[in-house]
């Protein structure tokens, strides 16, 4: 029968609804409410932490009408959407962003302020949610941003992990210690609406036995449930509030009764324990694969992570799809589904079983639809970072997958690969899904490639070299237009208007433009050139910038209890510890800044312009150069921030535990910054885009997006150095067969390895494996670029002692930013990939 809806009394029900508080008296009931019921707390008991509580509380009932909302008219209006595949997400904190994007920060700081609150106090409570390592994840981020605010039909999938990625203390030796990051400890997640009722089972193990039919039988092993966790994505200055559902597991039953009755409750314990692992912990490796950088049992949870994801999100977006009613020959036509670089490949896997085995669609036909469906996105082309997994891991743990990788390669890359290079054997083994060798492995990069529509990379540099480099026998094979561009973007919203709100409200008041508009429109910015020459504006900029350095500075001091001076230049390098990011050669750069400071007389310092350099970022637990590199940095900063001879002139620090809410302190005050990757290693980068956004200059090398900053904002307002990409293959080969000692090569950086050496920042000894990398083979280049080096930063010492022309470099570096808003590159995978339409809830 046709039921009635709603149940009982509609006009109850439209008393009893709510919609989103939009006045301060509205505000502050609701945070007395929280703090009365869902708290049991009371005025006279509160403290900051359950006032951003009670606050955190108050906003997410605003946040889940618009969720609400926003999901049903989706499911009404049943568009295609795509879906955000990743292992990372590196979100941050979230009620500042979810505040100032429902366009209640205003009220809520009067609210808190009316209760004895002070609204900074009560944001530096949330703990940041640092479900990733670093750009991959935090790109991963931006884009759910984006994809929000610009109205997209998009979802993410991800893991709850219970620590997210770990915390960085580094001991009075400089030694990088990691303790776990319990970011759920502290109780509740207001963020997030945990959707028990949402769960799928997920087998591992077992065996496959093929059928005639074509199908397979997958049975046995162990089975695992994934439980959704949602978290609410709100856009910015719009009603539409998508969502990121993370997956939990646990184990299918409590215990393994049989096991727990015959009196072997260990082993039920076991196997309880061992489903809850796989959401446990992130992988704090950023640029090399498991395969290579764990144990056998950590690379097995690893795989085991993947496969959980890939497995319970497909089995949602199934579900979701057969809902719609339509024949999976429509698939393509309403699910696009983005791999976030190899980490999800399984996905293609997947998506085959579930057509072939579960719902009895052809071969054929099933790989036409898998290929319709995905996209693959690269990160990457440095050869470490490249996954490979053992084919005897493989097997064992997913046994059907197996079959199906082999059928791939057996029906899909040899006939056709021979069909079109008939007889060229090298090239089928070089392409093939399977790497000979012991063990065998299998390359998900190929097979990302092989079982999609688009492969990206992530700027237009990167995307060329992964043409001309890893992918080169897939370009000859499929052709250019499967191969495309799509350069990595940052959101404004909290890469400007939260990170900076003053500069924000400067551009507001200039361009005469509320932020609700220039915010999504961020080619905006251009009608700031202008003001480059306008006296007044430009004292307006310096200031903001000055009061930028002091809220670090006070960070600083309360932190870490250092004091900074305010009135040097701050040069900022943050980011992954790795050798190819070369934080070696900024802190050899410093060292010989050091010694070049000590050789000059009293007179000839009193024209220096004063400088402090920032190190921050972590190092993977298992990297030895990059935690000696650290150990360096924070042994010279020791020595050289002692020196009263220079110590005004030259201070250096390591800023421990870097995260997105440091990064959204230490990037507006930054006067320059530096991106100094080898040439063609850093596949874009994208803190680059935040300091240029927030009026810092870049120094950097001819890499990644560091090359479309300079076209758009202009070669002479940054500072280029170093070989470009075609010359350090060749470099590297001379230094393998005719190397050159360091000191005829580079005699400036030879001193400055003798004093190291020699002990002038404790034991030299200690730093030997470093300095080898260097003398050795020196595989990224420290003594090709370490003189144009040196000559990019005099140049920035020279640019800097014009104040006035400085500045303007400042703003037309901001005005040019526009094409860096992740909103820019969301919109291009959504029409050139996807092929998805705003779907705008009202
Ligand atoms: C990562 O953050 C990046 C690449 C990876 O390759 C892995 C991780 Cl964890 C597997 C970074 C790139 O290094 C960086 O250049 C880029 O801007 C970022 O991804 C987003 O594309």
């Amino acid at each position: 029968g046709k039921e009635k809806w709603p149940r009982g009394d509609e006009k109850v029900w439209k008393e009893g609804s709510r919609s989103v508080n939009t006045d301060v008296s509205s505000v502050t009931k609701s945070i007395v409410n929280h703090v009365q019921t869902s708290l049991a707390r009371q005025a006279y008991n509160l403290d900051n932490l359950g006032a951003y509580q009670a606050a955190a509380l108050s906003v997410r009932d605003d946040l889940i009408l618009n969720w609400n909302e926003t999901q049903m008219h989706y499911t009404r209006k049943a568009p295609k959407r795509a879906y955000y595949l990743s292992l990372e997400f590196l979100m941050g904190r979230t009620f500042d962003n979810a505040l100032l994007n429902l366009g209640l920060k205003d009220q809520y700081r009067e609210g808190v302020t009316k209760l004895g609150f002070n609204m900074e106090d009560l944001l530096e409570q949330e703990r940041d949610a640092a479900l990733g390592n670093g750009g991959l994840g935090r790109l991963a981020a931006c884009y759910l941003d984006s994809s929000a605010s610009q109205e997209l039909p998009v979802w993410g999938y991800g893991l709850r992990y219970q620590y997210g990625i770990f915390q960085q203390l580094i001991s009075p030796e400089g030694q990088q210690l990691e303790q776990p990051d319990p970011w759920l400890a502290g109780g509740e997640n207001p963020w997030e609406l945990p959707r028990l009722d949402v769960s799928y089972e997920v087998r591992f193990y077992g065996t496959a036995e093929r059928l005639p039919d074509g199908r397979a039988l997958w049975q046995g092993g162990q089975e695992v449930l994934a439980v959704a966790y949602d978290v609410m994505v709100p856009g910015c200055y719009t009603k539409n509030t998508n969502n990121l559902r993370l997956w939990e597991s646990k184990p299918k039953r409590g215990f393994d009764l049989n096991s727990f009755n015959a009196g072997d409750y260990e082993h039920a314990v076991e196997s309880s324990n061992s489903a809850a692992a796989i959401t446990s912990v992130l992988y704090p490796n950023d640029h090399t694969c498991a395969q290579s950088s764990i144990s056998t049992l950590g690379k097995e949870l690893r795989l085991k992570q993947q496969y959980f994801w890939t497995a319970a999100s497909l089995a949602d977006i199934v579900r979701r799809f057969k809902n719609i009613g339509k024949p999976f020959s429509e698939f393509p036509d309403y699910v696009a589904i983005q791999l976030n670089d190899t980490h999800p490949t399984l996905a293609i896997p997947e998506l085959m079983r579930i057509l072939i085995d579960e719902e009895e669609i052809p071969w054929g036909k099933a790989w036409d639809i898998v290929t319709n469906t995905v996209f693959y996105t690269n990160h990457t082309v440095l050869p470490e970072a490249l996954e490979k997994w053992p084919v005897p891991l493989m097997e064992h743990l997913l046994p059907r997958h197996m079959q199906i990788i082999y059928d791939i390669n057996l029906y899909v890359v040899e006939p056709s690969v021979e069909k079109k290079f008939p007889g060229d054997r090298d090239r089928l083994a070089r392409m093939s899904l399977i790497e000979e060798g012991f063990p065998k492995q299998v390359r998900m990069a190929h097979l990302a490639c092989i079982g999609n529509r688009k492969v990206n990379g992530v700027a237009e540099l990167h995307s060329d070299l992964v043409k001309t480099t890893i992918l080169k026998d897939f370009v000859e094979f499929e052709g250019q237009s499967k191969f495309s561009n799509v350069t990595n973007g940052i959101t404004p919203r909290r890469w400007l208007d939260q990170c900076n709100p003053e500069l924000s409200a400067l551009i507001s008041k200039t361009l005469k433009v509320d932020k609700s508009v220039w915010l999504k429109d961020l080619d905006m910015l251009k009608g700031l050139l202008p003001y480059a020459e306008d006296a007044e504006f430009r004292k307006e900029w310096a200031a903001i910038k000055q009061r930028n350095k002091e809220r670090l500075a006070h960070h600083v001091e309360t932190t870490l209890g250092l004091t900074v001076n305010t009135n040097a230049m701050f040069d900022v390098q943050i980011k992954r510890l790795h050798e190819y990011k070369r934080q070696t050669l900024n802190i050899l750069g410093v060292i010989h800044r050091y010694l070049t400071l000590k050789q000059m007389s009293a007179a000839e310092r009193k024209k220096v312009n004063p400088r402090v350099v920032f190190f921050a970022g972590k190092a993977a637990p298992g990297y030895y150069i990059a935690k000696l590199t650290i150990r360096l940095i924070v042994n010279a900063a020791r020595i050289i921030n002692a020196d009263p001879d220079t110590r005004n002139l030259l201070t250096v620090y390591f800023l421990p535990d870097y995260s997105v809410s440091l990064a959204e302190v230490l990037i507006p005050s930054s006067d320059i910054s530096q991106h100094i990757s080898t040439a063609g290693t850093e596949a874009s980068g994208t803190s680059n885009m935040k300091f240029c956004l927030n009026g810092g200059l870049l120094v950097g090398t001819v890499d990644g997006a560091n090359i479309e900053i300079a076209e758009a904002v202009g070669e002479n307002n940054v500072f280029f150095f170093g070989h470009l990409t075609p010359a350090v293959e060749d470099l590297r080969y001379q230094h393998m067969y005719h190397p050159v000692p360091v000191e005829e090569k580079c005699p400036a950086l030879a001193k400055v390895l003798d004093k190291i050496s020699g002990g002038m920042f404790g034991d030299g000894g200690v730093y030997e494996p470093l300095l080898n990398t260097i003398r050795q083979n020196d595989y990224y280049l420290i003594t090709e670029d370490f003189d144009s080096y040196i000559g990019a930063l005099e140049m920035v010492d020279q640019a800097y002692l014009d104040k006035e022309e400085w500045i303007k470099k400042s703003i037309r570096t901001t005005a040019n930013m526009g094409k860096f808003s992740s909103d820019r590159a969301i919109l291009e995978y959504a029409e050139s990939f996807w092929s998805i339409e705003p779907v705008k809830v009202t």
